[in-house]
């Protein structure tokens, strides 16, 4: 091969761009973006080795224009996705490039020293794999700052928000470096059966542009709370009242995205039961909802759409084995891998914990770790929902196997901390040997400063706790849940844990006696490292309490309120103590970052002290701007 580019039978540059008929490729995405005049472009351009390299397999189209740098450049162009300042990287091109955008499609134009114009296109995805903007971030190097984006608008400036709590993540040649677990699952998946790594990518929507192309058929988006009415996003909004939540107006913003139009839009993960209402889905141009795990029917669905065959528009994921379940080829978000599915302690409100209970192998996790290692992370966030029970047959932990794990998992060269996803306080409680084992190893790593994770308390009422979620303290009995819930916490304190504690608030069945006895119970946890996160109930899509009511801001009493001020005044306690340890990033970022969380504690603490005394911030009985139901 040789360096430069071939200008054999290529047009004349300046008299295209003069009758606006430039090359371009594909009348499907003309038509996408509304463009009226696009010209079929087929010359090839002998790949240069420098560009060879990277992009191996990949048909290139292009063309060049000696002479004519600086004309002005219209039309429609197929997208290429590539990150040009790989091109600049190898050495070789000495020209400075650029991306520009012309008929809302983004081409990488390359203006090389010897006055050469080249037009690159390369193959654009099949499958665009992707998820709000409020998904695609590292939260500034925390995972419990993600729960930020459960926020509404209003309480600070937009921009402010996204710089301070969710930049984009990192990306390269189009694609996200970092992302959602879930998505990642799927990825691989797809790969396993046989796609190839140049169709299916895992993009961010900031880089639609340049990815969504001719022949890019699918986007598949995965979500957790995609109309922000799960909890905690529905308690922050209904209460606060300023705006929608980050995380709705983000996902409206993607499947409205123009250059969706025209593919097919299949809407996936934990929380897309949300929009499986057939009108929703018209409204918001979705063709499919994909319910379940997406291992083996993500790719079989993907198959039957490439090949223009019928698909049910709700598609129902088959549940799979541990041992069929592939690891991850791209890194996550935090380094976030799982290791076991299911919980078995079936709570009547929750949605995993339906999910029957496979653990992956010890080989199968450390390759993941391995993938997220080797691109940078140095945390092993481990995600189950009882990590302590990870390898048990049964309710009770097999101690061994969880030590097995976290010894694996520590050895691995370049993991310096450790966390955890959730435990469940029952395995704390009746496991304290087991909690100090675990806490000696993960506290012995390099840069471990405590070791996070997240719980449900739930409530302080033995009563609901019989009548709603019975399998939580096993195998104790529900009338000696609050001596589980503080002593396993004061124990988990203590070994150097930090949990993030959530509340149910307003059960089916609840009385104010059942309320006053959640807020005795988060009195005696007072001192503790804990995050106590009160939400009111919402009756998801696939648990057992569906088809109840869920609660709302003026369904609260004094009583609920009181527990609120409670919670508030505990947390910006400890946010004070440890902010300055979540917080990563450059100098300014860290500035910023300290001054947007002293700006929300402050104002946390004079909410909590009017709080406290059972008064609601405003009167929530007279009709106002509710953001609870979604304008769609
Ligand atoms: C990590 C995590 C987060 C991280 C996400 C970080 C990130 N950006 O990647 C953070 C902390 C930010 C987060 C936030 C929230 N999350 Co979250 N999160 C999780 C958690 C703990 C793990 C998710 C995971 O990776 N699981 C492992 C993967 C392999 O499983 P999976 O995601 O289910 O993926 C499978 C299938 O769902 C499917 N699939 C997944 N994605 C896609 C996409 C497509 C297109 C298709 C077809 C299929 C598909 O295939 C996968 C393989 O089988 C789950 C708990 C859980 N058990 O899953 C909660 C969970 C998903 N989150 C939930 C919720 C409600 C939220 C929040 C509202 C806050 C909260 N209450 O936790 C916010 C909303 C954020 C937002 N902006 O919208 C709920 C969803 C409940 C529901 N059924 O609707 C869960 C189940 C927690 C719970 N127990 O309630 N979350
Ligand atoms: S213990 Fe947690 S994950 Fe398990 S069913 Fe209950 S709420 Fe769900």
């Amino acid at each position: 091969m040789r360096r430069g580019v071939s200008g054999a039978h290529l047009p004349d540059f300046a008299s295209l761009a003069a009758t606006r008929k430039l090359p371009g490729v594909g009348g499907d995405t003309a038509s996408r973006v509304g463009a009226k005049e696009y010209q079929q472009f087929d010359l090839c351009m002998e790949i240069p080795e420098a560009f060879a390299e990277y992009l191996p397999g990949r048909a290139m189209t292009g063309t060049s224009a000696p002479g004519h740098r600086g004309a002005p450049i219209s039309g429609v162009f197929s997208v290429t996705g590539r990150d040009t300042r790989h091109f600049l990287r190898s050495g070789r091109w000495t020209g400075f490039m650029r991306s520009a955008i012309y008929s809302e499609i983004n081409i990488n134009v390359i203006l090389v020293h010897s006055g050469q114009r080249v037009v690159l296109m390369g193959r654009s995805p099949a499958i665009i794999l992707t998820t709000d903007e409020t998904m695609m971030s590292t939260y500034r190097g925390g995972m419990f700052l993600g729960f930020s984006t459960c926020a509404p608008q209003g309480i600070l400036p937009d921009w402010l928000f996204f710089l301070a709590f969710a930049p984009p993540v990192m990306r390269r040649d189009g694609r996200a470096v970092y992302a959602d677990l879930g998505l990642r699952t799927v990825e691989a998946s797809l790969i396993r059966d046989g796609f190839s790594e140049e169709e299916v990518a895992v993009v961010h929507p900031l880089d639609f542009k340049s990815m969504i192309g001719d022949e890019t058929r699918i986007v598949a988006i995965g979500v957790h709370d995609p109309l922000g009415i799960n909890p905690p996003t529905s308690t922050f909004v209904d209460i606060a009242r300023t705006g929608p939540p980050y995380n709705r107006i983000k996902f409206l913003e993607l499947v409205k995205n123009p250059l969706l139009s025209g593919l097919t839009t299949i809407v996936g993960g934990k929380g897309a039961w949300q929009v499986s209402d057939p009108a929703v889905m018209e409204k918001l141009h979705i063709d499919h909802i994909h319910q379940g795990m997406g291992e083996v029917s993500m790719p079989r669905v993907c198959r039957q759409i490439l090949d223009g065959e019928e698909v049910p528009r709700i598609i129902e994921g088959e549940e799979v084995p541990a041992e069929d379940i592939p690891n991850i080829l791209r890194p996550t978000i935090h380094g976030l891998v799982e290791i076991s599915r299911g919980c078995g302690r079936g709570c009547a409100f929750c949605t995993p914990g339906g999910l029957k209970v496979v653990h992956k192998s010890l080989d199968h996790i450390a390759r993941d770790i391995e993938v997220n290692v080797r691109a940078g992370s140095t945390t092993a966030l481990l995600h189950s929902e009882d990590v302590l029970r990870y390898g048990s047959k049964g309710i009770a932990a097999e101690p061994e196997k969880v030590l097995r794990l976290v010894d694996r998992v520590a050895a691995i060269e370049g993991v310096e901390t450790l966390a955890c996803s959730h435990i469940a306080l029952a395995t704390a409680y009746h496991h304290p040997d087991l909690v100090d084992q675990v806490s000696e190893k993960a506290l012995s790593l390099p840069k471990a400063i405590w070791i996070g994770s997240q719980t449900g308390i739930e409530t302080g009422s033995s009563r609901l706790m019989e009548q709603h979620m019975g399998g939580k303290c096993l195998p104790s009995k529900p009338g000696t849940w609050h001596d589980i819930v503080v002593e396993s916490i004061s124990h988990l304190s203590d070994a150097g844990w930090v949990l993030a504690c959530t509340m149910v608030v307003g059960l089916p069945g609840e009385t104010e006696e059942d309320v006053l006895l959640t807020r005795d119970l988060v009195e005696e946890l007072r001192g503790l490292r804990v995050f106590l996160v009160p939400m009111n109930f919402v009756a998801m899509g696939g648990s057992r309490l569906s088809l109840e009511d869920s609660f709302t801001a003026d369904k609260m009493t004094s009583a609920h309120w009181a527990l609120l001020g409670s919670c508030i005044e505990h947390d910006v306690h400890l946010a004070r103590g440890i902010k300055d340890a979540v917080y990563t990033g450059s100098l300014p970022v860290r500035l910023l970052g300290k001054y947007v969380s002293e700006r929300l504690i402050r104002g946390g603490e004079s909410f909590a002290r009017s709080l406290k005394d059972g008064n609601p911030p405003r009167d929530y009985s007279v009709a106002g701007e509710s953001y609870l139901v979604p304008e769609i």
